[in-house]
């Protein structure tokens, strides 16, 4: 088999038990450890000069690093990554702040990616892009007269046309993304709004398969929904049985009922109306108060990025107002974590978790949805009440307790649901999700995704 390369904005190296929060990270860390390769992409470093790529191999992985400069910092990854196609893709346009400056600085750091990869490269690597930071990676390469095969996955929405075209460099970046081999999505509303992108802004038309022609150049786009590693996953959480933290929490529980929500903290995730939601829930339905405690983890990110400070304050302002509304001697209802914790803790909070809260606004996939499935004890599995705009909502509403995040009262209801099913039902329900987790796990994602982009386009 070809070498794979894998390329992805920012690296991850793991350190000890701690692998860093974000789908992405621990979804390609997971695809390269069963057949080893490179993984390239910016090291997390900002330096004042243009450095040396670090190379750093640990067991069968060689991660290649290169570091950013400070103005490309700002413009590409604070700029136009996440202040403009983040907000787009996610379909929160009020909080995108487009500059010419910025979408210069996006096609310097592309290319200077490219560039710095080039080097590193054999004849018959695959080469697997990854997300959003990198829809031009390809052109780079190929004016750099790269022949390889070229893949790129998108992990997040790819937007409606009516928004898409209100990027101002719409053309051109649809242009770019068209130069690669093969270009993956999460869902087929994804693919059909990718299609209609090419189609209205570039004027071509897309075969039966989902292969067309950009200029001379064949490509395919598909659906390749990104899984998780279920037997990973369910020995961490059922390992963390034994661990001191999980125990702490379970007795500070005090036999009430735990609802659980881990999401990195950012406006896609829609915590302010989750936490909005729960206060319905107390409100509707008073017998839950004092009878359950929700438990938010929300690590930080893109703190630099001014719209993540706001919805910080939002959300311990909602936190805070909560907690005064009801709370008791003895009873918070919310419990607001804005940190991070390693991987093992987390699988076992959502293992102790009788309801798995999982309510985006919009998510490509949303990993913690799949993970929360895979930890339950199928003796006794909890409820996952789940976003109907989460990618996972396509393949886990047979099982889940479906809800729309913009309708309060919506959720409130699915939480109280959810609170009250039998055993039976939630033992159905998890069994019914945890088949599609394992017929469509990270490797048969891998795979599938490699395969196609090996054989296309002979
Ligand atoms: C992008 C797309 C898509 C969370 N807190 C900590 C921690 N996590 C882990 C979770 C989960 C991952 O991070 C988050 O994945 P999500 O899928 O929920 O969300 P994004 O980061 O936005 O990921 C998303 C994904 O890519 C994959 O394609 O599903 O739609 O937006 O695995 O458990 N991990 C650690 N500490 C934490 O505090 N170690």
């Amino acid at each position: 088999m070809s070498r794979l390369v894998v390329v992805s904005n920012r690296i991850a190296v793991p350190t000890g038990r701690q692998t860093p929060p974000g789908g992405l990270a621990v979804a390609v860390l997971a695809a390269l450890k069963e057949y080893g390769g490179i993984w390239y992409g910016w090291s997390g470093e900002v330096s004042q000069l243009d450095t040396d790529t670090k190379i750093v191999n640990k067991g069968n992985i060689t991660y290649a690093m290169v570091d950013l400069l400070p103005e490309d910092h700002d413009d590409y990854y604070n700029g136009f990554c996440n202040s403009v196609l983040w907000p787009l893709c996610h379909y929160r346009p009020q909080f995108m702040e487009f500059s010419r400056k910025e979408w210069e600085a996006y096609n310097r750091v592309n290319e200077m990616f490219a560039r710095k990869l080039v080097p590193l490269l054999q004849p018959d690597d695959l080469i697997w892009a990854h997300d959003y930071h990198l829809f031009s990676l390809a052109h780079h390469l190929r004016l750099m007269g790269v022949t390889n095969r070229l893949g790129f996955f998108l992990h997040i929405p790819f937007p409606a046309w009516g928004l898409w075209r209100s990027l101002p460099c719409y053309e051109e970046l649809l242009t770019f993304v068209c130069e690669y081999d093969l270009v993956g999505f999460q869902t087929n509303d994804d693919l059909i709004a990718f299609y209609n992108c090419v189609k209205y802004g570039l004027g071509v038309d897309v075969g039966n398969d989902g292969a067309f022609k950009v200029g001379k150049h064949p490509m395919r786009a598909q659906v390749f929904p990104i899984g998780i590693d279920v037997q990973a996953t369910t020995s961490a959480a059922r390992k963390s049985r034994r661990s001191s933290t999980r125990k702490r929490l379970i007795g500070s529980l005090r036999r009430r009922k735990l609802i659980v929500g881990i999401d990195r903290l950012d406006y896609s995730k829609g915590l302010l109306s989750r936490f909005l939601a729960y206060e319905r829930l107390l409100e509707l339905y008073p017998h839950h108060r004092r009878n359950c405690v929700f438990l938010q983890v929300a690590p930080e990110s893109r703190k630099d990025v001014e719209a993540y400070d706001e919805i910080r304050r939002e959300l311990e302002e909602a936190a805070g107002h909560i907690n005064g509304r009801f709370a008791d001697f003895d009873w918070a209802p919310i419990r607001y974590l804005n940190r991070g914790f390693n991987r093992g803790i987390l699988m076992g909070i959502l293992r102790a978790a009788q309801v798995g809260l999982v309510t985006p606004l919009r998510d490509g996939m949303n990993l913690v949805a799949k993970e929360y499935v895979a930890c339950q004890d199928p003796r006794n599995p909890g409820v996952l009440v789940l976003s109907s705009l989460a990618g996972a909502s396509r393949e886990l509403s047979d099982g889940a307790v479906m809800v729309n995040p913009f309708d309060l009262d919506g959720v409130a209801e699915g939480l109280e649901v959810a609170l009250q099913m039998p055993l039976d039902e939630r033992i159905h329900r998890w069994r019914i999700m945890m088949k599609v987790l394992r017929h469509n796990d990270i490797r048969s994602w891998r795979i599938s995704f490699v395969t196609t982009l090996q054989q296309w386009p002979t």
